[in-house]
């Protein structure tokens, strides 16, 4: 608290100087204890000159996961507020259950810097080491149960968009919910829903992104690829993380305001595979036909031999045909 308070103070004159005494007489500390934080803050990855006549000048905040680095970029009214970032969790989904148990509310947004047993849709796993975001979105979102269960589309393109306007790369949406670049896996989303019948449903929206790590320390061959790969540095995750929420945010208002069509519209946009040939796999069955697009729930739509199938996220996988890429 006093560290945030005391970045508050250096952030609000960018590129001046602010006295350890103005510091110290706002806090109510003394100007060794003052001396102290910036220590920390500086350890934890801020550049802050010291100059002893003039005082503290905040120079760069970290790349690296900081919650008030993280909450300086968010320009959302419920999401983000709180904000709660652990070092280590087993997965920032189970984590948000129990805090939903506890009465957690809208907008609450727990982010790890690892975590232990991350997970993916059908309890499979998915690896979190240091250097991702993996986070939880708590929402009680102003809409029917069938209308909530397009969150996860609003959150593709979030992510999709914030890694766009962070990185630039062209980053597209793998029917249902992978963020892919050239067919391999850069982001997963994790959408559930938590609650009894008839009362307020919750919905978690689990969010994981590949950053600054190489794929090559995943575990497997995976087809999986991450940002320092695709870009050569680190990323800023802090802007990374307020980005998604910001644009997440938005999504979600739309959502509200609107009904589903525009989001269909959005998430086509951002769609690879639309009007190539697919393989859908359902169990021991597969079959092979031209993505035509999502239906008003988010069901994938394929052609085969002139007709339209429906399929829907839980019960099949979509593959590209050999050679293609998505
Ligand atoms: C997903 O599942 O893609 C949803 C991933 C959601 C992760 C977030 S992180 C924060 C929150 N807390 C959690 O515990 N989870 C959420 P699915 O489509 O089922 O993909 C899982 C499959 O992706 C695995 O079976 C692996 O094949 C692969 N995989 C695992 N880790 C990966 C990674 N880091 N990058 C790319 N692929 C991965």
């Amino acid at each position: 608290m006093i560290r945030k308070c005391i970045l508050d103070l250096l952030a609000a004159r960018p590129g001046e100087y602010v006295s350890g005494e103005v510091i110290s007489q706002q806090l109510k500390l003394t100007r060794a204890a003052v001396w102290k934080q910036i220590k920390a803050l500086k350890d934890t990855g801020y550049e802050i000159e010291a100059q002893t006549k003039s005082g503290y000048r905040l120079l760069r905040s970290p790349v690296g996961l900081d919650e008030w680095a993280i909450e300086r970029e968010l320009t959302t009214g419920a999401l983000g507020h709180p904000l709660c970032l652990f070092e280590e969790v087993d997965s920032t989904n189970e984590l948000a259950k129990e805090q939903i148990r506890q009465g957690a509310g809208h907008g609450r947004v727990l982010v790890a810097r690892r975590q232990s047993s991350g997970r993916g849709r059908l309890q499979r796993r998915w690896q979190s080491p240091d250097g991702g975001v993996w986070m939880s979105v708590i929402l009680k979102p102003d809409l029917p149960l069938a209308e909530a269960a397009k969150l996860t589309l609003a959150a593709g393109i979030a992510v999709t968009d914030a890694v766009r306007d962070v990185t630039g790369l062209e980053v597209g949406i793998k029917w249902p919910n992978d963020i892919v670049v050239e067919g391999k896996k850069l982001a997963g989303i994790l959408g559930e829903v938590v609650g009894e019948w008839n009362s307020i449903q919750t919905i978690i929206l689990g969010i994981g992104i590949n950053a600054n790590f190489l794929s090559f320390d995943l575990e497997g061959d995976l087809p999986a690829t991450t940002l320092q790969e695709l870009l050569g540095y680190d990323t800023n995750l802090n802007l990374l993380t307020a980005g998604v929420l910001n644009r997440l945010e938005v999504e979600l208002q739309r959502l509200e305001n609107k009904g589903l069509n525009s989001l269909t519209d959005r998430w086509l946009e951002r769609a690879v595979g639309i009007g190539q040939e697919v393989i859908v796999i359902r169990g021991e069955q597969t079959y092979l036909g031209v993505m035509q697009g999502i239906t008003a729930s988010g069901a994938l739509v394929l052609k085969l031999a002139g007709e339209e199938m429906e399929f829907t996220a839980g019960e099949v996988r979509l593959r590209a045909v050999s050679g293609a890429y998505f």
